[in-house]
């Protein structure tokens, strides 16, 4: 085992950490709290205030810093276009996160970013700790591309990103870690009998398609659950105007306990994203509970869904493709899918593969 590396953790500044705002990264970032922390490494975490990490996590986690900065919330990035400038917002918690970064650096072997920001992209040549960048989502706008190409160049090896479906996005040349995802298993209970249930999960927001999972729900007439943050409230007013009889219900934000509670009682997971998703945390969630996954093949759900085995991938954008293959769900072993999710996305896996990641920018420093 590699020796024990003092890490600090710098989240995304859309939001606290737990408060769903940050959608898949915070679960990396915690998952990987806990995969570092089980190998040995002392992680310290800075987020923005009213960040928590669920009790099953903290308690068997010791020594685990959570540092709260304040400030307000960086605006995120998939609402804006390709032209944005690089937003600097009055008392960002992005300026605060990386100023308290650049204060206590020296007590670090190296930081670790998972802001989809230009500001500490800039930064790096200015500290004198290694930062390892993960990148959490495709390529969103042109100041991003150039501001990942400018680290690339200048310190090669430390980029890193979930799929090379999301590093396709991004200009050609650029050399990336692939570190996939994982989740805690222990946290996921298999069922082998579910419910007629269909379940959606993410932000409710435009590039998360949900209105082809209801428009599908509607056309099979089964049952639709909604699990997420609703970030756009507009958004969900007009899926709810346009299919006012779908058969859905919306659960609301909740924790891992009670979102695989609901997951594990569903005969399927709907997967519509508009956009490349990078990686797609919610289909390993589901893979684990046994619940197979029906997928547009786009992005990050389209390498990791193993099509007919344990789910399908769908035609992008295509609800009809989405309506035959709700009727194919029965025909899937549950138990692969469980099994997929054991053997490719493990918490050691994801721990040892950052591990490598960390180990090998420290050494070429
Ligand atoms: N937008 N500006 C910005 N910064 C982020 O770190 C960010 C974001 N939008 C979404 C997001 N992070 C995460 O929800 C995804 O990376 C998963």
């Amino acid at each position: 085992m590699a020796r024990c590396l003092k890490l600090l953790l710098v989240s995304t500044p859309v939001g606290p950490l737990g408060s769903g705002l940050g959608g898949g990264v915070e679960l990396t970032v915690v998952n990987l709290l806990t995969a570092l922390t089980q190998r040995g490494h002392q992680v310290a975490i800075a987020a923005p205030e009213s960040s928590h990490i669920n009790s099953h996590i903290n308690s068997h986690i010791n020594g685990t810093q959570l540092i709260q900065i304040p400030g307000t919330l960086q605006p995120t990035a998939q609402t804006q276009g390709r032209d944005t400038p690089a937003t600097m917002v009055d008392n960002a918690v992005l300026a605060n996160q990386w100023n308290y970064a650049h204060r206590v650096q020296h007590s670090y072997d190296l930081i670790v970013n998972f802001a989809y920001d230009w500001l500490p992209l800039y930064l790096t040549s200015f500290f004198d700790v290694p930062i390892a960048h993960f990148i959490s989502m495709g390529s969103l706008s042109w100041v991003m591309d150039r501001a990942i190409s400018q680290v690339h160049d200048k310190f090669p090896g430390t980029l890193g990103a979930y799929t090379q479906t999301q590093v396709d996005t991004f200009p050609p040349g650029l050399t990336w870690q692939l570190l996939s995802s994982a989740i805690d298993l222990s946290q996921y209970d298999y069922c082998q009998t579910p419910g007629p249930e269909l379940v959606w999960l993410g932000r409710i927001s435009p590039e998360k398609g949900l209105e082809d999972a209801v428009a599908a729900a509607q056309r099979t007439q089964t049952p639709l659950k909604i699990l997420g943050k609703l970030e756009n409230p507009a958004y969900w007013d007009n899926i709810q105007r346009t299919y006012p009889n779908a058969p859905m219900e919306y659960l609301g934000f909740v924790n891992t306990q009670q979102l695989q509670a609901t997951v594990r009682r569903c005969q399927g997971l709907l997967m519509t994203p508009r956009w490349v998703e990078a990686f797609g945390n919610v289909a390993i969630e589901a893979l684990a509970c046994g619940v197979p996954v029906v997928a547009y093949r786009r992005g990050g759900p389209a390498e990791i869904i193993d099509h007919g085995k344990t789910g399908w991938l769908v035609e992008p954008d295509s609800v009809d493709g989405l309506v035959a293959s709700i009727q194919q769900l029965a025909t899937i072993n549950r138990y692969h899918c469980r099994q997929q999710a054991e053997t490719e996305y493990s918490l050691p896996a994801l721990g040892q593969r950052f591990e490598n990641w960390f180990e090998t920018i420290i050494e070429n420093r």
